[in-house]
């Protein structure tokens, strides 16, 4: 086999796949087909084992940390980035493996039907894996056929150009006269020929992806539009204006991260590389199982027969480092899970709620649970809004004092079930903690150098962050500055027992460089654990530090 060979499919390959996947991106944002080169690495992702999959999300989440970038902003689009990556340099390296298979035939070799047989092997898979999970109101059908039918055209033209550029015989064109004919290929012939195929494959795929990038940018309004509209129907729909600690004496250190994090600004954490978009209309929530009154409820039922409630929520994700950004805060408001459960009526024997979510998660919540907190509620709203799609929307559950990776979003369907149907979550399945209590965790934000206050001959430097210990809350803060001792820091009242609390001290300061920590102790007295331990399995602990050189004025 010749090295050139492989080369010339490499390109050709590349030449392929780039329009193959512009085309599957204008038909998604079209027809509302499914992207196939998301679902094959959501598909990987969720076949692979728990602790390589947990592997690889910490590996990018520290690669994102290292480089200095935003986790809660940058990991998505890292993942859609490699998933766009991955699905190019399959169809390269197939596209060689196509080539090298050309050449070993022979130039007597008849191609037809070899093109189609590639295509088919490689493309009856991943069509499957498409129609399975791919995300599409589209039917099935046809989530399974588009996909086919350009791994056929891929399978087709990569033989077909194998057989030019190797043998110099016309793609489309019948060899059988030339075959037995000593016919040299010349390097002008694979030039031409390969250019004519790079200016064709780049108008495609310049034009697919343009065009379903204006597709998208419009279904996004459109879906803008439809949040906005559902808004007017909420009972609640006053977006916080004023906050319950507004008049706190205690002002947070300059550069502090907003107490109330504005909605666009929330972390988000989900397992596929594309947020799953509901649409409203055609969403009910059955609650059937192991019932004496089994209810399908429309948005507009859980909005309207219960009373809503609302809470301030800091939600944070097992997967955050100490000081790290998956953690946010914002005003839920929903309906109590109790008075829900009141009306379908769980049966004797009955343990669980098993809750499927639009996007294939899964987690089960302990009915006792439900039982002894009735702040546990099915949110329908955040920031006096409709929950963006993003998010969970329509609906989603809020666990006080739990991770975020035991509260689905985008729920579709809740099962009752007893001990015998009971399951473990998503990602207790995949060896993260079964119970997945959030961690106290006390963080440095800023060393406010810029906010310095004069008091007297005394000059004051600013310190503060954030602490959070779940539904638990704090008691105390302290801080240290390089070995001295720790220092009790003012605690600013939070915006509810369930949010975090920031916290300040102001240091009498001296010039140089400086090593701040802090930690935390829970409302009942028990410190923040301060030895380190990684995310996973039950989250991640340690004390949190921030070096800063200050400078003397
Ligand atoms: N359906 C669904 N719900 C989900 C998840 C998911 O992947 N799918 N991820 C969970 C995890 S791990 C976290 S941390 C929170 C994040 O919620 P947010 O993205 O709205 O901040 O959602 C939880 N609920
Ligand atoms: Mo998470």
């Amino acid at each position: 086999m010749k090295l050139r060979n492989v080369r010339f499919g490499a390109l050709v390959g590349a030449l392929l796949t780039a329009p193959m996947m512009a085309l599957m991106y204008f038909a998604d944002k079209w027809l509302d087909l499914s992207f196939t080169p998301f679902d094959v690495f959501d598909w990987i992702a969720r076949i692979l084992p728990g602790p390589v999959v947990t592997f690889g999300i910490d590996l990018m989440i520290d690669g994102i940390g290292l480089v200095g970038a935003s986790v809660a902003d940058t990991a998505k689009t890292a993942e859609q980035i490699m998933g766009l990556m991955m699905f190019l340099i399959g169809g390269i390296v197939l596209t060689a493996v196509v080539f090298a298979i050309v050449e070993t035939r022979g130039r007597s070799s008849r191609g037809d039907g070899l093109g189609l047989l590639v295509g088919a092997v490689v493309g009856i898979p991943i069509a499957i894996i498409t129609a399975n999970i791919g995300q599409s109101s589209v039917n099935v059908a046809f989530n399974f056929l588009w996909p086919l039918l350009l791994f056929l055209t891929w399978g087709g033209a990569s033989v077909a150009s194998a057989r030019k550029l190797i043998f110099g015989i016309a793609p489309w064109g019948v060899s059988g006269e030339d075959e037995g004919e000593e016919r040299s290929v010349t390097v002008v012939d694979r030039r031409q020929f390969l250019v004519r195929m790079g200016v064709a494959t780049a108008t495609i795929t310049v034009a697919g992806a343009g065009l379903g990038r204006v597709l998208a940018t419009s279904e996004r309004q459109q879906f803008e539009a439809e949040l906005e509209a559902m808004r007017e129907k909420m009972p609640d729909s006053q977006p916080m204006v004023e906050l319950p600690n507004e008049n706190d004496p205690l002002k947070p250190a300059l550069g502090t991260r907003p107490e109330y994090t504005a909605v666009r600004d929330h972390y988000k954490v989900f397992i596929r590389s594309q947020p799953t978009m509901i649409e409203e209309a055609g969403w009910t929530l059955p609650i059937t199982g192991m019932v004496d009154n089994p209810l399908t409820f429309r948005l507009q039922d859980i909005m309207e027969r219960y009373e809503a409630r609302s809470q301030f929520v800091t939600l944070t994700c097992i997967s955050n480092r100490v000081g790290g950004d998956l953690i946010s805060t914002t005003y839920w408001t929903g309906a109590s899970l109790q008075h829900i459960l009141a009306e379908v009526r769980p049966q004797a024997g009955a343990t669980h709620l098993d809750i499927t979510c639009g996007d294939g998660f899964h987690e089960t919540v302990a009915l006792d649970l439900i039982a002894s907190d009735p702040r546990v509620m099915l949110a329908y709203a955040w920031d006096g809004r409709p929950i963006p799609f993003d998010h969970g929307f329509p609906l989603r559950i809020w666990l006080p004092d739990l991770y975020g990776m035991k509260q689905p979003k985008w729920i579709t369907g809740i099962e009752v079930v007893g001990e015998e149907g009971y399951r473990d979550g998503y990602w207790v399945q995949r060896q993260w903690d079964k119970v997945a209590r959030i961690r106290a965790t006390s963080v440095v934000d800023t060393v406010a150098v810029d906010s310095v206050i004069e008091n007297g001959d005394q000059k004051l430097l600013p310190i503060g962050g954030i602490a959070f210990a779940g539904a638990r809350g704090i008691s105390k803060v302290e801080v240290r500055v390089d070995n001295s001792p720790w220092q009790e820091a003012q605690l600013r009242s939070p915006l509810s027992e369930t949010t975090w609390v920031i916290w300040r001290y102001d240091w009498p300061f001296d010039a140089g460089n400086h090593a701040f920590e802090v930690r935390c102790v829970e409302a009942d007295g028990m410190p923040q654990i301060e030895e380190y331990n990684p995310p996973r399995p039950s989250g991640a602990t340690g004390i949190h530090q921030k070096a800063q050189l200050i400078e003397s004025s």
